[in-house]
């Protein structure tokens, strides 16, 4: 006789520490429903359907954008807030003058007050999730309650949400309490707290982004930074991708940019026609989990499932991959829309706005018709160039690491770092112009170094130790880059056509791993002369490629000087190695002179 299959156990019953969370949550913020998520396609198409019943999400056009649909959110709510996300750790030390701090006490104090009562008359959610492949020993679980169906919606595409994720913390995995509610997205009440040494976050006040999908910047990036800290790992802003060159050797390159500086773009790069024979993947966009390996090589995995993009200049010519991927089942975020109800945004060469991303008829006073922060979510498995060993449980090996920023001057296309070490110093002394991505003036430079200034979860003095620790534990280290792909010339025109071309780049690259490619050694660290890039097919004017390598002694004299009061903000917290290899820059641009 057949048995009948087993029911389910409740998620509400499956892991006891959750459901006594749950509970203490449900009697703060008193919600009317709880709903526990189990990441189903029935859940997810319900969940949607409510939302475009309710007028909070808007159904595109279905034939040729099935499955998507626009959200719009609070105009004043559109970013990242840096100025009230707080890290929480009994020494104010730890949190570093990188952070702004807050004792945990008066961090939860001040939450509690807002979070009482909060969730009245709207349902409680309650969303596990598991950042990287289930199964693989590197991946990290959470469960976030929010009060925002469009939480859920995002959280069900940019994690592994649900029974699965539920039932490995019911195996006994600890997990990162995130408690979210929109409270009223009123910019005055408005905070992102975080208490590594609990694992926990409380963000209150905001619907959007890394401020609302608490998988993402707060637990991947700054409770897992801590995290990595304490049990050997790296928790970094990188994108992840796979290069095979022509004769079909496999490598995968990590790379650090700020937000909005092109990190999708690169993670899906498309290879110029002139460069034959070399094939891109992507393993990750934005978040990579880097584990020293038994072989002494670093490991990666991407903890996300899917993309958080910046749509504006999403174009067939700047990223064909995800043009295409984009174009079922995303969920826009602030984009505008045509008369045909299609989705709209700065960059593309066809079509036309007729409503902006607040929902008003569009008017070029007003500027852009979507908001230049304005974002694609969708899953990574429907990238054309998504990797076969994106989920791999041990994650892939990676063969260099790019830190990069985005600097009209002063910093030369590429260049790579002496060893691991002085490696270090080129992450640490990074810096960059802001973009739309956080609240903030655009354009101005900022230091950010490793682009981790505002996800490091920890001191940034004890965050470069780390780094150096973990160099020292790594019997291959991956060689260390600096790119610039934003340098201009004196006309504001950029110099480097960016994009595919920027293969030719992480092809000296990987030429340079396998001993092969040339470099002249300079005082900031290797150069590739321009005979050592591939520049088949490359229309560049020889002028612009020269300044493109150039590096300017009293610019860098300049920029040393203001890497080392930046670095000095740290006292006497800084390791040794970084202020000695600081010191050994110093005295190289001391010694040559290139002007
Ligand atoms: O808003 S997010 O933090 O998710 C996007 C970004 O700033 O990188
Ligand atoms: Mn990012």
């Amino acid at each position: 006789m057949a048995t009948a299959p087993r029911a389910l156990t409740p998620l509400s019953q499956l892991a006891k520490p959750v459901a006594d969370w749950v509970a203490n949550v449900a009697s703060l913020t008193k919600p009317d429903r709880i709903h526990w998520c189990d990441g189903s396609h029935g859940e997810i198409r319900e969940l949607r359907s409510e939302l475009i019943a309710s007028g909070e999400l808007h159904a595109l056009e279905q034939k040729n954008f099935p499955g998507c649909d626009l959200y719009r959110s609070h105009p004043g709510d559109v970013a990242r807030v840096e100025k009230v996300t707080f890290i929480c750790t009994t020494k104010q030390d730890d949190a570093g003058p990188n952070n702004l701090w807050m004792s945990p006490a008066d961090g939860h104090a001040r939450m509690r007050e807002l979070f009482s009562g909060c969730m009245k008359g709207r349902t409680l959610y309650v969303v596990p999730y598991c950042m990287g492949p289930i199964d693989s020993p590197l991946a990290r679980c959470g469960v976030e309650i929010t009060d925002s169906a469009y939480v859920v919606l995002n959280m069900a595409i940019m994690t592994r949400m649900g029974r699965p994720a539920l039932e490995r913390i019911a195996s006994g995995d600890t997990f990162v309490r995130g408690l979210h509610s929109i409270g009223e997205l009123d910019p005055n009440r408005r905070f992102i707290m975080h208490y590594p040494e609990d694992l926990a976050i409380e963000s209150f006040g905001s619907g959007y982004g890394g401020n609302a999908l608490l998988g993402k910047k707060c637990h991947a990036l700054r409770i897992a930074s801590w995290q990595a800290r304490q049990e050997g790992w790296l928790a970094e802003h990188m994108l992840i991708v796979g290069l095979e060159n022509p004769a079909g050797e496999q490598h995968y390159i990590a790379a650090a940019f700020p937000s909005a500086c092109g990190k999708t773009n690169l993670a899906m790069l498309i290879p110029p026609d002139s460069l034959k024979g070399w094939k891109v993947t992507t393993v990750g966009d934005d978040i990579a989990w880097l584990h020293p390996g038994a072989d002494g090589r670093l490991w990666a995995i991407n903890p996300e499932a899917g993309y958080f993009g910046v749509v504006p200049g999403t174009n067939p010519s700047t990223n064909r991959n995800a043009y295409d991927m984009i174009r079922r089942d995303t969920l826009f975020t602030n984009v505008a829309v045509t008369a045909d109800n299609q989705p709209w945004w700065e960059g593309l060469d066809s079509g036309a706005p007729v409503t902006d991303w607040q929902g008003r008829p569009y008017d070029p006073k007003n500027g852009p018709s979507a908001h230049p922060n304005s974002r694609f979510t969708v899953a990574a498995t429907q990238n054309p160039s998504y990797s076969p060993h994106a989920e791999d449980p041990q994650g892939v090996p990676i063969s260099a690491i790019v830190f990069g920023g985005r600097r009209r001057s002063v910093a030369p296309l590429v260049y790579e770092a002496r060893d691991f070490n002085h490696g270090v110093l080129l992450g640490a002394g990074m810096a960059s112009e802001q973009t739309a991505a956080a609240e903030g003036k655009v354009g101005i430079v900022r230091r950010d170094p490793m682009a981790m200034k505002p996800f490091c979860g920890y001191n940034f003095a004890d965050y470069w130790a780390h780094w150096l620790d973990i160099g020292a534990r790594l019997a291959r280290p991956p060689r260390i880059y600096h790119v610039n792909w934003f340098r201009r010339d004196a006309q504001g025109k950029f110099l480097w056509p960016g994009f595919g071309d920027n293969l030719r780049v992480l092809a000296w690259m990987l030429e340079r791993s396998a001993g092969r490619g040339g470099a002249t050694e300079t005082a900031i660290g290797n150069l590739p002369r321009a005979s050592d890039l591939n520049l088949a097919g490359l229309d560049i004017a020889p002028d612009a490629l020269a300044a493109l390598l150039a590096i300017d002694n009293a610019e860098w004299r300049k920029e040393a000087a203001e890497i080392r009061a930046y670095l000095g903000e740290f006292g006497s917290r800084l390791p040794a190695a970084l202020v000695h290899e600081l010191a050994a820059l110093e005295a190289r641009l001391a010694l040559r002179a290139w002007s």
